[in-house]
């Protein structure tokens, strides 16, 4: 007997099978169909390296840490929970948690402490997309699953390094690309994914929306749009039309560094292909103008009438449960069933669900996880509790951060002693994938039920468990009444019931399925005011700088490491942290491979050791979850999604 999970990785959400102490692919599951890449195959190993065991607690931070018991650790929190005003209260989670756990944890801060204080990591990941999304379509979610993968003749990916960041599905669009499907990745990086393509367009960092705006150009002189689709289901392009004038070909060129002849391939790709599917990720997401280039690239689709069978705009999900995380509305404008805080039907429907008072869920989106930091500093937020992420080393301003840290009571719910944890107050230790059960939904919207294997170590315990045990402590048995993560499902579900993420009629032993058509739009009815997909015009604000730092991840670590990083055989060749840069800015620089420079921007320093690889001319490319990098980066983001921008950081290089 083996126990079927999702993989905790990365979002493609493949089946996994745990059995005789090993991990294989799941042939049963339609996100891999049996296949894996690396790193699930050291879960194994590393599950029990370094794990926080018993909550444990000082109340000055200068102090070692004294172990506790849960009923101390639940009357710790029930005394700053009554202590501190709600509006000093935030709370951070993560697309890393099961939905059962985002559920309870949403309910509670929402509904029964009546604030919408609370954001997931997800603001520096997946923000972006869900924005523009739901500007174009109405709703959030890819149109498409991966199943059109299969049947697809060109793929362009657009900031995505997924040969390393989505292996599994990569493989399958190389599949199709054996079979003669075009390939193109745009990227400054000549990644993995570049190498693995029949094109690479090396533009400078930051300009895609110039690129696609370009595109859309040539489209429009060329005739190659598809008038009849515009006319019936599309809103908003003689605007989208009239700001791309500004971008033809030439223009285009120069300000994105790239060939004329490459831009017009890229537009010729969009007019004939058969079908053809635009994937993305950060290196459009993480911008400051993230999203317009996101709604760049959708706009491209609108044009060409590419939905459902002639392809589809597919934002690649970063973490495992991002989506489901989504579906439970854990932003801080979020409510459960793709539900907001704004929205006035919403609310009170949750309210009514939940049994509680009308009015109790605030009008007004909580702060953003960047904004609440700045509210940490001023005094304002005096209490945060962290839940399955590490913000000491992922979040930009990390100099900022760490005061911001070190001034609050801050609570660390994790799995392991993460970088987090040197800041805390309280910890509490957290099971994870394996040591609970529960769902998660991967980047094509498929369930899966994720089965328990072992025993969580020491006192630890499920995170929708802990915050059940304190809503309990603090007298709100009547609303948690959950015995297990079956009962929360079975909550949470009716609250999607009639809603575009409809799992209402599903059961854990349904599961994988997928929710929504196979094409979400598949009648090309969308959601938004008029029933009309939208085009937008994608303005472009050009920023100068001598080196551009891009910062992403490396083959076989997760983030911050606190677990591939335990896994000798994942380390292999990832044991440091690097600066990638290219032979002749190296050149220019006169520093060799393996020299130690000092990078700077105006918000810190830190040491790296050169690497040299083929990155365009004045980029350089550093992995954050080693740590330092982050401290570099500082607040700027994007206007709508208020995604940090992490992919165009202005710096310096030279001998420490
Ligand atoms: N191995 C591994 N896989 C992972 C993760 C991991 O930690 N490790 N994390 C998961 C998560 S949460 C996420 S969000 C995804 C992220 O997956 P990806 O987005 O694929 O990964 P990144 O390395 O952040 O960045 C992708 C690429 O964007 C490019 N880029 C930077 N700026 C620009 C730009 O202005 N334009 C364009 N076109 N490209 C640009 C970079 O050069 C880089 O190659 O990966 C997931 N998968
Ligand atoms: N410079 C720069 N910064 C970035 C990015 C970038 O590209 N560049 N990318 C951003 C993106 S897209 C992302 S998603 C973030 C990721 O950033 P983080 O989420 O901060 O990084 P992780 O290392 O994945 O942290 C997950 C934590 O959850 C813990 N954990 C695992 N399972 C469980 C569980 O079941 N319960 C609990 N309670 N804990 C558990 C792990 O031990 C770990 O400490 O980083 C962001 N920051
Ligand atoms: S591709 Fe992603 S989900 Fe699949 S096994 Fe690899 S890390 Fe896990
Ligand atoms: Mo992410």
């Amino acid at each position: 007997m083996s126990a079927k999970f999702q993989c905790p990785y990365c979002g493609v959400g493949c089946g996994l099978l745990m059995g005789e102490g090993r991990v294989r692919g799941d042939k049963d599951h339609p996100a891999n169909f049996g296949d894996v890449c690396k790193k699930p195959l050291y879960y194994p190993k590393v599950m029990n390296k370094g794990r926080l065991l018993k909550p444990m607690y000082r109340e000055d931070k200068k102090e070692p840490f004294v172990e506790i018991d849960w009923g101390t650790a639940y009357e710790i929190l029930r005394q700053k929970l009554t202590e501190i005003e709600r509006e000093g209260l935030y709370f951070y989670v993560s697309g890393q948690l099961m939905t059962e756990d985002i559920y309870v944890i949403n309910k509670f801060v929402k509904g029964f402490l009546g604030i919408n204080n609370i954001d997931a990591n997800s603001r520096l990941c997946m923000a972006t997309p869900v924005v523009a999304y739901k500007l174009a379509f109405g709703s959030d979610g890819p149109p498409c699953t991966y199943e059109d993968v299969d049947d697809t003749d060109a793929f362009v990916f657009a900031g995505s390094n997924a040969a390393w960041t989505h292996p599994v599905l990569f493989k399958r669009v190389l599949k199709r690309k054996n079979e003669g499907a075009k390939v193109v990745v745009i990227d400054p990086i000549r990644t993995e994914t570049a190498r693995k393509a029949d094109i690479q367009i090396q533009l400078r960092a930051g300009t895609d929306i110039v690129l696609f705006n370009s595109v859309l150009y040539i489209l429009y002189r060329e005739g190659w749009i598809n008038k009849q689709f515009i006319e019936q289901y599309v809103e908003g392009f003689e605007d989208a039309i009239a700001e791309c004038i500004n971008h033809p070909p030439e223009v285009a060129s120069k300000i994105c560094d790239v060939e004329v002849r490459d831009i017009y391939k890229l537009a010729e790709l969009y007019a004939f292909s058969k079908k053809l599917i635009s994937f993305w990720c950060q290196g459009l997401n993480q911008s400051s103008q993230g999203t317009y280039a996101n709604l760049a690239l959708i706009n491209l689709h609108l044009a060409t009438g590419r939905l459902n069978d002639k392809g589809c705009p597919f934002s690649l999900t970063g973490q495992p449960n991002a989506m489901g995380g989504r579906e439970m509305g854990y932003l801080s404008n979020g409510l459960p069933g793709y539900r907001d805080v704004r929205n006035e039907e919403d609310r009170t429907f949750v309210e009514s669900f939940w049994g509680l008072e009308k009015g109790t869920i605030k009008a007004q989106p909580g702060p953003t996880i960047t904004e609440a930091i700045d509210l940490m500093l001023d005094g304002k937020i005096k209490f945060l509790w962290v839940v399955c992420t590490n913000p000491a080393l992922t979040l930009p301003n990390l100099n900022k951060v760490k005061k911001a840290l070190e001034k609050v009571f801050l609570v660390v719910q994790d799995a392991y002693w993460n970088e987090a944890c040197s800041f805390a107050n309280l910890l509490l230790p957290a099971a994870q994938m394996g040591e609970k059960e529960g769902v998660m939904t991967g980047s094509d919207r498929t369930l899966t039920f994720c089965e328990k294997f072992s025993e969580p170590p020491g006192f630890a315990k499920p995170d929708w468990q802990i915050f059940k045990e304190l809503a309990h402590h603090l007298g709100f048995e009547k609303y948690f009444p959950y015995e297990n993560s079956k009962d929360v499902f079975e909550e949470l579900k009716e609250l999607t019931e009639g809603r575009l993420c409809d799992i209402s009629s599903y059961s854990y032993d349904v599961l994988p399925k997928r929710w929504g058509r196979g094409w979400l739009y598949w009648d090309l009815k969308f959601p938004t005011d008029n029933g009309r997909a939208k085009m937008y015009p994608t303005p472009y604000k050009h920023r100068p700088a001598k080196f551009i730092l891009i910062t992403g991840r490396t083959k076989n670590q997760w983030h911050t490491m606190t677990r591939t990083g335990k896994s000798e055989e994942l380390l292999k060749g990832e044991e440091e942290p690097f600066l990638l840069m290219s032979q002749e800015d190296a050149l220019a620089l006169g520093v060799s491979e393996d020299d130690v420079v000092e990078v700077s921007s105006d918000k810190g320093k830190v040491q790296l050791r050169v690497r040299l690889g083929d990155v365009k001319r004045g980029h350089l490319f550093a992995p954050f979850g080693y740590g330092g990098v982050n401290a570099l980066i500082g607040d700027e983001s994007d206007p709508f999604s208020k995604e940090p921008e992490l992919k165009f950081i202005e710096v310096e290089v030279k001998m420490p």
